[in-house]
């Protein structure tokens, strides 16, 4: 097999401690919470687990604008619970993956407070500081967030860059002292035993703000050879970055199989494909399906042998595949396994973030009861400049990261079972309908279909490393392929919507097949499937 290292054959389960379960009725998940719930976990299957942000934070932006990157702020717990979880996922052969957050820290982390007592202090250049224009910012970049990427200090008389929210600046990676500092703490965690690394926004590290470039700077990959050669490299990790700015090209860098950078980044070309040409995620446009299949079919067939994937629907700052992508009313069933099914039979490491295997859906809130910092903010400056409120709560219904960040459905009680107090953000009033106990006991259940699938990847060598071929590029409801290994070949058949299809299966796979799953009860007459039907088969 082709370099098989335990990543590639592995499912990550990726958490959101803040709302996975909390166990102090504080209303806020914790490490103790997620400790409880390892069996649920090991029962799913999952060999990995991705914790989003638990460290020190004034939680600005959730935890990600950390003030002490080896501390655990006191809402999720202490330094023995990481290590407590650490151990007791370890007994069920589950690794932790920790986000690394490298590209800015919190204004209240001690750099930032040193930095800004002045241009002498040995901290000022731990971040990017620049002169105004005529006392306007130096430039025009913007922030994620809203608003121009500038902040001005008075007490300096300078402006920093913030790439995201004004309490998240920019660290200068071109000052090595950052760099060292970076690299004895990720060594840090590596000794505390942890199974791997995400890497916030890592294609921003080496942004050069006078010449207006941010992803994809022209040291990036310097420095993450830098940075892999002086940590990683020493572990046998699962590591990934976050880049938003990936081609297949840049991405046969970071993933190189030497083992120079990354095990696999996250890109997310098919996450853009329901945006209006050049806008932003905020300015709706239906999937282009065609498009959906010919990029996610560019990424398994241009990095094959070369570099490795990653496979995702879900994160916490996307809205829920199901009620994106799929169905959830009639078919909410039929469309979650349908997802999971095309996505799981691909080749790379499958993503589950959590209560997707439960097939969680959006939420339609009034404004108050959102928090998302990059929703609100978003709220805020549309409505300034003249949109609708409506037009407005449709973008944040469609896209809006609270979508991922309501609180995990355990069960039918209150609050879902979540949390004995009052939950942060407010509990999708479907929990009742839609909760991990209702998933357990029902073996048709997606929570027993994702297992399987997992299961079937742990079987079947073809599902891991197998050379991928789309089926009927031009259909606009089908997406066909297959994976074949040696003499063994993986159909998998999926209708993306909600109508009957037919299809005539090429003569090569026509012959006798052995049905590996499916989210029908009944085998479908040949050459058609029904309202979201998907069959993954084996070709005797
Ligand atoms: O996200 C990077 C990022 O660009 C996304 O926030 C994007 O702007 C948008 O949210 C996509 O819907 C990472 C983290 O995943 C995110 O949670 C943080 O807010 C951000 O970096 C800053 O650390
Ligand atoms: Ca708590």
């Amino acid at each position: 097999m082709e370099n098989n290292k335990w990543w590639k054959e592995t499912v990550v389960y990726q958490i959101y401690p803040r709302s996975f379960q909390d166990t102090n009725g504080d209303g806020i998940g914790d490490l103790k919470g997620i400790i409880s719930r390892l069996d649920y976990l090991a029962e799913l299957g999952i060999g990995a687990i991705w914790l989003s942000p638990v460290c020190k934070s004034p939680q600005d932006d959730n935890g990600y604008d950390i003030s002490d990157y080896q501390d655990i702020d006191p809402m999720f717990g202490s330094l023995e619970d990481i290590e407590l979880l650490i151990n007791e996922s370890k007994k069920r052969n589950i690794r932790i993956v920790m986000d690394l957050v490298l590209n800015h820290s919190s204004d209240e982390h001690p750099w930032f407070l040193e930095a800004k007592k002045g241009k002498d202090n040995p901290y000022y250049d731990y971040y990017v500081w620049r002169d105004g224009v005529e006392g306007t910012p130096p430039n025009d970049l913007r922030s994620c967030f809203g608003g121009s990427a500038w902040e001005w200090v008075p007490e300096l008389g300078q402006y920093y860059l913030h790439l995201f929210s004004v309490r998240q600046p920019d660290l200068n990676w071109d000052n090595p002292k950052v760099r060292q500092e970076i690299y004895d703490m990720i060594n840090w965690w590596m000794d505390k035993g942890v199974g791997g690394f995400r890497l916030d926004v890592i294609d921003l590290i080496a942004k050069e703000p006078d010449r207006k470039i941010t992803a994809n700077g022209p040291k990036l990959h310097t420095y993450i050879q830098e940075l892999s050669r002086e940590t990683f490299q020493k572990g046998d990790l699962l590591t990934v970055g976050e880049t938003w700015g990936a081609t297949p090209e840049i991405a046969k860098l970071y993933s190189n199989p030497d083992g120079s950078e990354f095990s696999m980044v996250f890109q997310f070309e098919h996450i853009m494909l329901d945006e209006q040409e050049g806008k932003g995620k905020w300015d709706l446009a239906p999937l282009d399906f065609l498009k959906l299949k010919q990029v996610l079919s560019k990424w398994q067939t241009e990095l094959k042998g070369e570099a490795w994937n990653s496979l995702f629907w879900n994160n916490h700052d996307l809205p829920r595949i199901v009620s994106r992508w799929g169905n959830d009313g009639e078919y909410r069933v039929e469309s979650a396994k349908m997802l999971a099914t095309l996505l799981h039979g691909m080749q790379g490491t499958p993503y589950i973030y959590q209560g997707e295997e439960l097939g969680m859906t959006n939420v339609r809130y009034p404004l108050e009861d959102f928090r998302d910092i990059e929703l609100l903010n978003l709220y805020k400056e549309r409505i300034e400049s003249g949109y609708a409120h409506e037009e407005i709560m449709e973008s944040i219904y469609a896209k809006g990261r609270d979508n991922a960040r309501t609180p995990m459905q355990w069960d039918a009680s209150e609050h879902a079972g979540f949390t004995a107090g009052q939950p942060w953000i407010r509990v999708n009033p479907n929990y009742t309908e839609i909760n991990a106990a209702g998933e357990l006991e029902n073996p048709d259940s997606i929570f027993h279909y994702y297992k399987k699938l997992i299961r079937l990847r742990k079987e079947y060598n073809v599902i891991v490393y197998g050379e991928y071929k789309l089926l009927f590029p031009e259909d606009r409801e089908l997406f066909g392929y297959i994976r074949t290994l040696g003499e063994t070949t993986l159909l998998v058949l999926c209708n993306f919507y909600g109508n009957n299809v037919s299809f005539e299966m090429p003569e090569e796979l026509a012959g006798e097949k052995e049905l590996l799953i499916s989210n029908y009860s009944d085998e479908a007459s040949g050459g058609s499937l029904r309202p979201y039907e998907a069959r993954m088969y084996l070709l005797k």
